[in-house]
């Protein structure tokens, strides 16, 4: 019997949903569009299966080819990524900080990462998350004139705090990391050093940012960002690390793996290997570099004026509207982004001074610079006329139109 029978609600919540993702500008810089054969590898029967433990030694029977499938994840994974050690166990990118914190940290030690409102994460010491409450977390941030990360600042704080654990990575930060400046004050004051290339995972795996597995003791990312795989976290290591890193993500911090997701995952490593990623990744760049510019000729203000990478950040504070409203109005003419905190924000993280616009979704549909100056200039035309419905409704149907002719496969 088909869904479309048995549960008809859901049913159409997920054709809507489909609709939606078809007929707007997903421009929510860690969100992407799949391949059609990872949906079906996550759509299959290894959901059914459980299998705690790792490859060779679980607590379940009738794990032989969940063990082949789990081994070619880690193989490639390591592969893609030049690294000694991969887990691909972790149900999502806390989960994979979470099993750092827990291997290398005690309830109490100090971390020092990015400011959440510069640009860090959640997972990074926030006061509303488990590594906020756990840890003493201090907090670097950027420049108060480029708002590039200010290595002075992170040195002096490394030197004054004495963090036993580092934390690079960002989740709106614009530009490139430099990850041996990390390493060596990580190395300056005996601290661990985890890189959190969650965003930026796919350029790492295409050559365009430098990889931080060199530096880092410990890197971790997630796989549905720019590398378009599932949604998942991952984690990778130097080898002496590794039993550690096991334990911590299993039975420390997770119980069944999702067998699914690490075929998805897999998959999503080999796709990550291919000239067409490496490509696809050079021009999500080509992409972002053209729309920073082209938003800034119309006179938005982007933070450190331009971008290095997938994402945007715009500052609004010249446009009289707050990042909720542009993202609502935004989102009314079928541009979907969202809020966010520019660094020195005064306006708080549910209101925000700021947008960010990311372009891996666009570019994955197949859209290069030419489309990204037309919507440039749609958000511009939203942003000068938020409160004129003829104005929202010409530019929502333009950007059906322009979904129309970028088919998802
Ligand atoms: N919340 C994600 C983002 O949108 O950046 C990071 O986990």
């Amino acid at each position: 019997m088909s869904l479309e029978k048995i549960d008809p609600e859901i049913s159409i919540a997920i054709e809507r949903e489909a609709e939606r993702q078809r007929g707007t500008l997903v421009m929510i810089a860690s969100e992407n569009y799949v391949s059609r054969e990872i949906i079906d590898v996550q759509a299959s029967v290894l959901t059914n299966k459980y299998a705690e433990g790792y490859p060779g030694a679980r607590y379940y029977g009738g794990c032989e080819y969940v063990d082949v499938i789990e081994n070619l994840a880690i193989d490639r994974a390591k592969q893609v990524f030049n690294a000694e050690y991969a887990n691909v166990q972790p149900h999502s990118g806390t989960q994979a900080n979470m099993a750092i914190y827990f291997g290398f940290l005690n309830p109490g030690d100090t971390i020092l990462s990015m400011d959440m409102t510069h640009g860090g994460h959640l997972s990074h010491g926030s006061s509303s998350n488990f590594s906020g409450k756990l840890y003493k977390a201090f907090f670097y941030g950027v420049d108060n004139e480029t708002y590039l990360l200010d290595f002075n600042q992170i040195e002096s704080q490394a030197k004054s705090h004495r963090p036993k654990l580092i934390v690079a990575g960002a989740s709106s930060y614009p530009r490139t990391i430099d990850y041996k400046k990390f390493k060596d004050i990580a190395e300056d004051v005996g601290a661990y050093l985890l890189v959190d290339m969650a965003h930026i995972a796919g350029l790492v795996a295409a050559d365009l940012h430098p990889s931080p597995v060199p530096y880092a003791d410990f890197v971790t990312g997630t796989t549905h960002k720019t590398l378009r795989g599932p949604r998942g976290g991952f984690i990778l290591a130097k080898k002496k690390y590794s039993k550690i890193i096991d334990s911590q993500v299993f039975p420390g911090t997770q119980g069944g793996p999702l067998m699914h997701v690490i075929a998805a995952k897999a998959v999503a490593f080999r796709e990550a290997m291919s000239q067409e990623f490496k490509e696809y990744q050079k021009q999500v760049i080509g992409n972002a570099k053209t729309l920073a510019e082209e938003l800034s000729k119309h006179g938005l203000k982007i933070v450190t004026d331009g971008t290095d990478n997938h994402l945007i950040l715009v500052d609004l504070s010249n446009t009289g509207l707050t990042g909720i409203e542009a993202e609502e109005i935004l989102g009314k003419a079928g541009i979907v982004l969202n809020k966010n905190v520019i660094p020195f924000d005064g306006k708080g993280p549910k209101v925000t001074s700021g947008i960010r616009l990311g372009t891996p979704a666009l570019t994955t549909r197949g859209m290069k610079e030419r489309e990204m100056k037309r919507i440039a200039e749609w958000i511009i035309s939203v942003l000068e006329s938020p409160h004129n419905s003829e104005v929202l409704g010409d530019i929502k149907s333009m950007v059906h139109s322009l979904c129309r002719q970028f088919p998802l496969v």
